[in-house]
């Protein structure tokens, strides 16, 4: 697959959810997402540019607000509107892959069925099932939840996004919880449609010693590898997790369903971390991203950094699945880095591919600019731009450097 991707919340428009919540209560930097890229009306166009700029596949998540906006009330136009773009995109050619979670909540979610409950897995269940029977058998990939630790992290350690708890003691509970809710919604999916693939899309960065010689930034370098990259993967690998988030929550369970759980592992890659212990704003740590390689940073600060996407891959290679880039991609607005950025990380999925490790798609972040979270539309993302008076899209350049890697990938296989 060479697709692109994007999310219900920061495309679609007018999704009111936690998120509108958390910018009404004034705790984003980027302010409030109001009409998105407009996508709820647009979807189909949106495919028709995915098409044109070589994609085979197209990665989405459905909205949990609009299709179960009071609990167990369920509405119906919501997830028609989804089935048409299903079937939209299957005449385009285009796979459908459908993500079910992808950090936004309906309303009532926190107060009555909250990730510390075991009532959440129950109701994401339901939800999984509702979403599945009305998309029917177009859909031959889900993905239950879009980078599970980076919404725990960000949601119950940090508190820095809804439901903006900040609990070493809730984060362990509520991992158990969407590891579980995953399970259950995957068997929802195999009930209902046996041939489906079901995956993960984990977030996996590098991360790096500030000073390479000095033990503490190597000792913090490492523990952030194992617990944010590795924990996820061996977790779904194994059914059994055992790591630590500094300074001192352990997490520690096991599932034995969940390796049968996964038909494949998706990883989104971004960048590098460079990290510093002790930290001048954290004792435990500071994080920074920094120009090392001379690539550049993008427009949000991240550095470029393939050969961290090279380590990625190799290492969710390690857990077995069949591996899928779920996302990846860069904020460019000025279109100045994109080119070069999908060159070099193509090579080095060329460089993984040789090695014998198959990579079953790609799908690049993100078809349009969007709205990105807490940072509202200031990054752009898209490889086309989007006028937020009219909506209007316009292809960056590097379209055309996508659109030739799509082919070389494609006949590869
Ligand atoms: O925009 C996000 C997306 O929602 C999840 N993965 C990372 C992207 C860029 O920050």
């Amino acid at each position: 697959m060479w697709g692109t991707a994007v999310s219900h919340y920061q495309v679609e428009g007018d999704d009111p959810c936690d998120w509108t919540e958390w910018e009404r209560a004034g705790r984003t930097r980027g302010g409030a997402c109001g009409a998105a890229a407009a996508s709820w009306t647009r979807y189909e166009d949106d495919a028709a540019l995915a098409k044109a700029a070589g994609a085979n596949a197209f990665r989405f998540s459905v909205s949990w607000s609009r299709i179960e906006p009071q609990r167990n009330a369920f509405d119906d136009r919501a997830l028609a509107r989804y089935r048409r773009f299903v079937d939209h995109l299957l005449q385009l050619g285009l796979e459908p892959a459908v993500t079910l979670f992808h950090y936004t909540h309906p309303r009532w979610f926190h107060e009555e069925a909250p990730w510390t409950s075991p009532a959440s897995v129950d109701a994401f269940a339901r939800f999984t099932r509702r979403v599945v029977d009305a998309l029917g058998d177009g859909v031959r990939l889900y993905v239950p939840f879009n980078e599970p630790f980076v919404f725990l992290l960000a949601g119950y350690y940090d508190g820095q996004i809804p439901p903006g708890i900040a609990s070493p003691r809730d984060a362990a509970r509520v991992f158990d919880h969407l590891l579980a809710a995953h399970a259950a919604s995957a068997a929802v999916i195999r009930e209902l449609q046996p041939r489906a693939a079901v995956g993960v899309a984990h977030n996996m960065m590098a991360f790096a010693p500030e000073r390479r010689w000095h033990l503490l930034d190597r000792t913090l370098a490492r523990v952030a590898h194992r617990c944010y990259n590795s924990g996820v993967l061996e977790a779904f690998a194994t059914g059994r997790w055992d790591f630590r988030l500094p300074p001192s929550t352990r997490f520690r369970g096991r599932r034995d369903d969940l390796p049968a759980s996964l038909d494949f592992f998706g990883i989104n890659y971004y960048s590098r971390l460079h990290l510093r212990c002790p930290g001048r704003e954290r004792w435990i740590g500071d994080f920074a991203y920094r120009d090392k390689t001379g690539l550049g940073l993008t427009d949000n600060g991240w550095e470029i950094h393939p050969h961290g996407f090279e380590a990625a891959l190799r290492e969710a290679a390690r857990g077995g699945f069949p591996l899928v880039v779920t996302e990846n991609g860069l904020a460019d607005g000025e279109d100045r880095l994109r080119g070069r950025f999908l060159r070099e990380h193509l090579a080095a999925l060329g460089r993984v591919e040789a090695d014998g490790i198959p990579v079953h798609g790609y799908f690049q972040w993100s078809l349009v600019d969007n709205y990105e979270w807490l940072d509202g539309y200031e990054p752009k993302f898209g490889l086309y731009a989007v006028d937020r008076a009219t909506m209007e899209r316009t292809p960056r350049p590097s379209i055309d450097v996508f659109r030739e890697l799509g082919r070389q990938f494609l006949v590869k296989s």
